[in-house]
């Protein structure tokens, strides 16, 4: 009964399936075709069973919070509903209306990134992020002349990921290692970087080295802007919840015998950009400040975010 949604927890606990959009994308799906093919007895059963196929779903990557919004969007009216026909068919048509909406969402960030690239600009960009080559591969298609900086982003390497789509794109980029960041921040004009989680009071959770090109911008006045769908907010960081960082196996930073014994490795995946670091959140209804996030939130959740509250 939960062979899909194991099968694509483990393929995103594994990083077969990787990136903040793509992965709440593809817990979605997940959870939409667990629905579609449930062949189970009562309503209650159903409710109980779709607890259990959240939960392996949830628990492939703790920190994205993209994840669990994507779920959740998936889940929420469960509880409502008055049959299981009734339960089942939310679940799948929530699980597509997400997918749809979050692709558009990455489209629309796209087109309102591109409008702050300039004709010449030299950018950098981190790790792999949907959202911020949208804006960079839009802004090429407009005809920019533009240069591409790309960090290797250790352990996994998912600037190589980078420089392909942008090679493949026909943009002009330079793969660096991480550390080469602070060299290249004063011939750059524009940093661009997606995001795992953005909380309450506005900080970026992303990929590990992430807060280094913040501060490297920071020093060389260099605007710091995060590409992110507003799905990536995390509306329990309102309530105090602190984002777990997700910490991975050392044999992705070294392979076992390659270091001697009693050395420990410490592989944090995501590190934390404090708010006054961000120039601009370019989300898909526009570009914000890291102020405006809580309020953001507060409008999308509507009154039931007080029930959340109240049931602290
Ligand atoms: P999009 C990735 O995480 C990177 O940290 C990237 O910046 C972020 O997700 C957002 O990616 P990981 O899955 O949603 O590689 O913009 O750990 O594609």
């Amino acid at each position: 009964m939960f062979d899909t949604v194991k099968g694509t927890a483990s393929e995103i606990k594994d990083m077969k399936i990787r990136g903040a959009g793509r992965i709440a994308r593809a817990g979605a799906s997940a959870m939409g075709e667990f629905a579609e093919n449930y062949g189970g007895g009562s309503l209650e059963e159903f409710r109980k069973d779709l607890e259990t196929a959240r939960s392996i779903m949830l628990g492939s990557r703790p920190t994205a919070v993209s994840l669990w919004n994507g779920v959740q969007a998936c889940v929420k009216d469960v509880y409502g509903a008055a049959s299981l026909e009734e339960a089942k068919e939310s679940v799948a048509c929530n699980a597509k209306l997400f997918v749809e909406t979050s692709s558009k969402a990455v489209e629309f960030i796209a087109k309102i990134g591109a409008k702050r690239v300039r004709d010449g600009d030299v950018l950098l960009t981190h790790c792999n992020s949907s959202a911020a080559l949208g804006i960079i591969k839009k802004a090429h298609a407009q005809g920019k002349d533009i240069k591409v900086y790309a960090t290797e982003s250790r352990p996994w390497r998912q600037g190589l990921l980078t420089v392909k789509e942008l090679s493949e794109a026909g943009v002009d980029v330079t793969l660096i290692i991480d550390s080469a960041v602070r060299s290249v921040m004063s011939r750059t004009n524009g940093v661009f970087v997606g995001a795992d989680t953005v909380t309450s009071n506005g900080e970026l959770i992303n990929k590990i080295g992430t807060s280094q090109l913040a501060l490297a911008a920071n020093e060389a006045g260099v605007p710091f802007n995060v590409c992110t769908e507003t799905y990536k907010f995390s509306p329990m960081t309102m309530f105090g919840d602190i984002v777990t960082i997700e910490e991975r196996d050392c044999g992705e930073v070294a392979e076992a015998g390659t270091i001697p014994k009693g050395v420990k490795v410490y592989n944090p995946v995501f590190d934390i950009t404090p708010a006054k670091y961000i120039g601009a959140i370019i989300t898909e209804q526009g570009i914000i400040s890291p102020g405006s996030v809580y309020d953001v939130m507060v409008r999308q959740l509507g009154n039931d975010i007080w029930k959340t509250r109240d049931n602290l």
